[in-house]
C-alpha cells in the first residue's frame, strides 16, 4: 500500500515542477500570435467551457480574429478560425503545418506511432505506404465496391431481421462499415456476432466518446497528472491496452502463415514491407504495423458509421428531402438491381443530400490536430518547430458567406439551379493540405452504396413525433457524438 499523505507530497511536489516548467516556457516560447492570458500551468482552462470547446473558441474569434492562441492546460496551442486562415495555413504553407498535434486519450494507445498520429519522415512513409497499398487491396476499384455491396446486403438481411420493431441503428451501421476495412486489413469481415470483435467495436466507442466528453478535454490537459489519478481515464487507458494486445495477435496470426509472395491483406503486406527494408532506423517495423492497423480500424469504422446514423435521423426530420431521395433511387437504380458506385454520376440530389449530411455533421468541428515540423513564418507571427495548431474545420463548414442560414439542413447548398451538383470550396469535412483524410474516396464510396441501398429496401419510420427529433449532435470536444435513437425500418 502506498501511504497516502506521501502520495500527497509527492503530488504537490510534481504539481509545483509543472507549472515552474509552464512558465520558463511560455518565457522561451516568444511572440506567438495573441489570445486570452493564460494562467501557470491551467492556461486559459476557466475562461474555456470544457463542454463545448467549439463555441467558446468561436466566441474568441470574435474578439482574436482568425489566429489566435489558446492555452489547453500548459499547451499552448495557435486556433486557425475561418477559410481564408485555414487555406493559407494547411495548403499555401503545406509541409510547415504537415505535423500531427497531440490529442492525449489517442496518444495514450498511439504514442506517435502510425500513420495518423506521427509527424515527419515517419508519417510522409507511412502514408505514401498505406495509400498505396489500400488501392492495391482494391480501395477506389472494383475490388472494393463489391465488398461493400456485399456488406451492404449481409445489412439489408439483419434490418429485414427487425420486422419493423424500433431500434437503435447504431451496432448494426457499425459492425457493418467496420467490416469493409476490416477485410483490407485483416483480409477477411467478421461475423456480426463475433465475441472479439464486438469487444473491440465496444471498446473503441467508449474511447471516441471519451475524448469527446468533458473529462475528456480535462485529460487532453493534465494528463501528465491525471494518468496517475484514478477516474474514468483509467478505464480508457486499459482499453487502449486490449485493443493493442488485439492487434498484436492478429498481426502473429497472420505472420506464421505469411507468404512472401502472395499478400493477403494489408498486414502482409506490411510485413513483407518490414522483411525488406534492412535498413535499420526504417520505419517499417512491428509497432508501426499495429498502429497502423488500428489507425485504420478506428478511423474507418466510427466516421462512416455514425454519417449514415445521423444521416438516417435527418432524412427522418426532412421527410421531403427523404422522398426525393427514394425518387432519384427509383428512376436511376429501380428495385430490381443492386446500386453500384457508377450511378452517383446520374444522380445529384442524393450526393448532395451525403455532402449536406457531411456538412452538417461537422463530426471534427475543431479538426484533427496539427503542429508546424519547422520553424514557420504565418501571418507575421513566429512559430517555432512543434507548436501545435488546431484548424477549425467548422468555422468553414457553417461559414455564412458559403452556406446561406448554415445552421439549417438544405441539401440545395450543393445544387445550381438546374438540379446539378455545385462545388463548394468551405466544404472541407475529409480536411485538406499534406494531411488530408486518406480514407476520403472510401468514406465517400461506402456512404453512397450503404445509404442508396438502405433507402432502396426501406422507409424510416421514427416512433415518436417529428418535433422530438433533436437533430443537432452535441458540441462535445474533438468529435461530436451522434445521441442514440431508435426508428423502424419498414421493408419497402
Ligand atoms: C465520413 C467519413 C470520414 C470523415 C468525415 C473523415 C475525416 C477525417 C479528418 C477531418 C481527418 C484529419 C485530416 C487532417 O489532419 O487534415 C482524417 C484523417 C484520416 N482519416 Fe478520415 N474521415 C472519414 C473516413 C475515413 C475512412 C473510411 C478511413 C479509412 C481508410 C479514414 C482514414 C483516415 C486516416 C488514416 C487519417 C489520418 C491521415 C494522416 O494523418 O495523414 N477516414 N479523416
Ligand atoms: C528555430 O527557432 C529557434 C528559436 O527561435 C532557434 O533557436 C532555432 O535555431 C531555430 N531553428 C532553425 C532550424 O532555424
Ligand atoms: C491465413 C491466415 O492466417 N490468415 C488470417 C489472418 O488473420 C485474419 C484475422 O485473424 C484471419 O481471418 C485470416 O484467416
Amino acid at each position: 500500500m502506498l501511504d497516502s499523505g506521501l502520495f500527497l507530497m509527492a503530488m504537490l511536489a510534481c504539481l509545483s515542477v509543472m507549472v515552474l516548467v509552464s512558465v520558463w516556457k511560455q518565457k522561451v516560447r516568444g511572440k506567438l500570435p495573441p489570445g486570452p492570458t493564460p494562467w501557470p500551468y491551467i492556461g486559459n482552462y476557466l475562461q474555456l467551457n470544457t463542454k463545448d470547446l467549439y463555441s467558446s473558441i468561436t466566441e474568441l474569434s470574435k474578439r482574436y480574429g482568425p489566429v489566435f492562441t489558446i492555452h489547453l492546460g500548459p499547451r499552448p496551442v495557435v486556433v486557425l478560425y475561418g477559410y481564408d486562415a485555414v487555406k493559407e495555413a494547411l495548403v499555401d504553407q503545406a509541409e510547415e503545418f504537415s505535423g500531427r498535434g497531440e490529442q492525449a486519450t489517442y496518444n495514450t494507445l498511439f504514442k506517435g506511432y502510425g500513420v495518423s498520429f506521427s509527424s515527419g519522415e515517419r508519417a510522409k512513409q507511412l502514408r505514401r505506404f498505406t495509400i498505396t497499398t489500400l488501392r492495391d487491396f482494391g480501395v477506389g476499384k472494383r475490388g472494393v465496391e463489391e465488398r461493400i455491396q456485399e456488406e451492404a446486403a449481409y445489412l439489408v438481411k439483419m434490418l429485414q431481421g427487425t420486422g419493423g420493431k424500433p431500434i437503435d441503428p447504431t451496432y448494426y451501421l457499425s459492425k457493418s462499415v467496420s467490416n469493409v476495412i476490416n477485410s483490407i486489413v485483416f483480409g477477411d469481415r467478421f461475423d456480426y456476432e463475433d465475441k472479439e470483435f464486438l469487444s473491440m467495436l465496444h471498446m473503441m466507442g467508449q474511447i471516441n466518446r471519451f475524448a469527446a466528453s468533458p473529462m475528456g478535454q480535462l485529460y487532453d490537459m493534465f494528463h501528465a497528472v491525471m494518468k496517475y489519478l484514478p477516474g474514468p481515464q483509467q478505464q480508457i487507458i486499459k482499453n487502449t491496452q486490449e485493443l493493442e494486445d488485439f492487434m498484436i495477435r492478429k498481426v502473429k496470426q497472420n505472420q506464421s502463415t505469411l507468404d512472401l509472395n502472395s499478400p493477403r491483406n494489408f498486414i502482409d503486406s506490411f510485413l513483407i514491407h518490414i522483411q525488406e527494408e534492412k535498413n535499420p532506423s526504417s520505419e517499417f517495423h512491428m509497432k508501426n504495423l499495429v498502429m497502423t492497423s488500428l489507425n485504420l480500424f478506428f478511423a474507418g469504422s466510427e466516421t462512416v458509421s455514425s454519417t449514415l446514423r445521423f444521416g438516417f435521423l435527418l432524412l427522418m426530420k426532412h421527410p421531403d428531402v427523404e422522398a426525393k431521395v427514394h425518387e432519384e433511387i427509383d428512376q436511376v437504380i429501380g428495385r430490381n438491381r443492386q446500386p453500384q458506385f457508377e450511378d452517383h454520376m446520374k444522380m445529384p440530389y442524393t450526393e448532395a443530400v451525403i455532402n449536406e449530411i457531411l456538412r452538417f455533421a461537422n463530426f471534427a468541428p475543431l479538426g484533427i490536430p496539427r503542429k508546424t515540423i519547422k520553424n514557420t513564418t504565418f501571418r507575421g507571427f513566429f512559430l517555432p518547430k512543434d507548436t501545435e495548431v488546431f484548424p477549425i474545420l467548422g468555422s468553414l463548414l457553417t461559414d455564412p458567406k458559403f452556406f446561406p442560414n448554415p445552421k439549417d439542413f438544405n441539401p440545395q447548398n450543393f445544387l445550381d439551379n438546374k438540379g446539378q451538383l455545385k462545388k463548394n470550396s468551405a466544404f472541407v469535412p475529409f480536411s485538406i493540405g499534406k494531411r488530408f483524410c486518406l480514407g476520403d474516396g472510401l468514406a465517400r464510396m461506402e456512404l453512397f452504396l450503404f445509404f442508396t441501398t438502405i433507402l432502396q429496401n426501406f422507409r424510416f419510420k421514427f416512433p415518436k413525433k417529428l418535433e422530438d427529433i433533436n437533430a443537432s449532435p452535441k458540441p462535445l470536444g474533438f468529435t461530436r457524438i451522434i445521441p442514440s435513437y431508435t426508428m423502424s425500418f419498414l421493408p419497402i
